[in-house]
């Protein structure tokens, strides 16, 4: 099968045009220095990786209390500020471009990193351990204000300046996988009477208000998001998610947006409620540039850009297991399969 469809350039907007379509997913490694600060070794692997279109940087936590994980990277403080320099000047010379992943998990987060309780949009704990910390149980999250909605949409705008002020060329908004932001958007954890509760407009609310405020700060053409409607992981799926979408999509059709992505593990899923599966529901609802990912191989990535079916791939796992993806795509070289024991080094 010709691969050609992969290594069309695509222009986003008039400031960004990337070489091909091949984009390196956000991966979270749990490799940051103390202080979650990246490292040297961080600047060589994404270096490594600077042929993928678009590399997307794992994700990064825009404040104490949005860590859910150890030794993530942050972009709340000078050192990490000064860390990521050194990642986007190895991956900038040596050609490529890379976004920043903003994130904040919200009740998957735990006092044990910061000292700081979860918060969520509502207290509503999430059932079980954190992964690879099997003696820690999820906590109750506190409830967000609305005065802390204010000071959080704040965070994620000085989390999206520090990471142009460290050299990344856009911020893409982690609002998937179960997260702060995608918690908002789920009637299974958002169960506020407020003004971001209840309806789609008001569980919308939230989300727009960071892509909005973010969009100014840094520019709607270096902001990106990331978004699953079918919730798979840390929420269980409502049907009534798929109106919040519907809405929320439109939402962001009104916004030009470098592009959508999809958050997902694997795009085989099939939500009944969204009429199939998550991409697909994406690219009828979504007019922008859609950003694909989940199992993808070099055949169904170049299938699904030569039919229209989205613009860019993401390449998670494989990207892991083979630096040099891109190269061995275009040099028809085969493919190192990915292992879970590949996580325990930084290659
Ligand atoms: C991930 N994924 C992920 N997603 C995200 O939005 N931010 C992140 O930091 C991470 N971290 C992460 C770590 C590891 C080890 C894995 C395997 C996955 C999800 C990832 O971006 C992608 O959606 C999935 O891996 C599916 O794509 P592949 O791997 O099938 O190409
Ligand atoms: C199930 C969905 C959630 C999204 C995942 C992001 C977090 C993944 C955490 C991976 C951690 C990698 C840690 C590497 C440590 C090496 C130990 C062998």
């Amino acid at each position: 099968m010709a691969l050609t469809a992969l290594f069309q350039p695509i222009t986003l907007n008039d400031e960004l045009t990337l070489p091909n379509r091949i984009t390196m997913a956000p991966l979270t490694r749990c490799m940051a220095d103390p202080g979650l600060v990246p490292t040297e070794q961080m600047a060589e692997y994404y270096g490594r990786r600077a042929e993928a279109g678009l590399i997307i940087s794992e994700a990064t936590i825009i404040r104490a209390d949005a860590q859910g994980y150890p030794d993530v990277p942050g972009i709340f403080t000078t050192e990490q500020i000064e860390g990521w320099k050194k990642v986007t000047a190895k991956v900038h010379a040596n050609g490529g471009k890379i976004f920043m992943q903003l994130w904040h998990v919200g009740r998957v987060a735990h006092s044990y990193f910061s000292g700081l309780p979860p918060v969520a949009p509502s207290a509503i704990r999430h059932e079980g351990t954190l992964p690879r910390m099997r003696d820690l149980s999820y906590e109750t999250p506190k409830a967000l204000t609305s005065d802390d909605i204010q000071v959080l949409v704040n965070d994620y705008v000085t989390a999206a300046k520090n990471a142009m002020a460290a050299g990344f060329d856009g911020v893409e908004i982690h609002g998937a996988n179960g997260y702060l932001i995608d918690q908002f958007l789920h009637y299974d954890t958002n169960k506020r009477d407020d003004e971001y509760g209840q309806t789609p407009e008001n569980m919308s609310r939230f989300a727009l208000a960071v892509v909005d405020a973010v969009s100014a700060a840094v520019g709607a053409k270096r902001t990106a998001l990331r978004i699953t409607p079918g919730a798979y992981a840390h929420i269980q799926p409502d049907p009534r998610d798929r109106e919040v979408f519907d809405y929320f999509i439109e939402q962001l059709n009104q916004r030009e947006l470098a592009y959508l992505h999809l958050g997902i593990f694997d795009d085989s899923l099939e939500f009944d409620f969204l009429g199939g599966r998550s991409s697909q529901y994406i690219r009828e609802h979504y007019r922008g540039t859609f950003m694909n990912v989940g199992g993808l191989t070099p055949d169904t990535a170049a299938a699904g850009i030569e039919s229209g079916a989205f613009d860019l791939a993401a390449i998670g796992r494989l990207f892991i297991a083979n630096p040099d993806f891109v190269k061995r795509v275009q040099d028809n070289q085969p493919l190192v399969t990915y292992k879970p024991e590949m996580l325990a080094e930084l290659v």
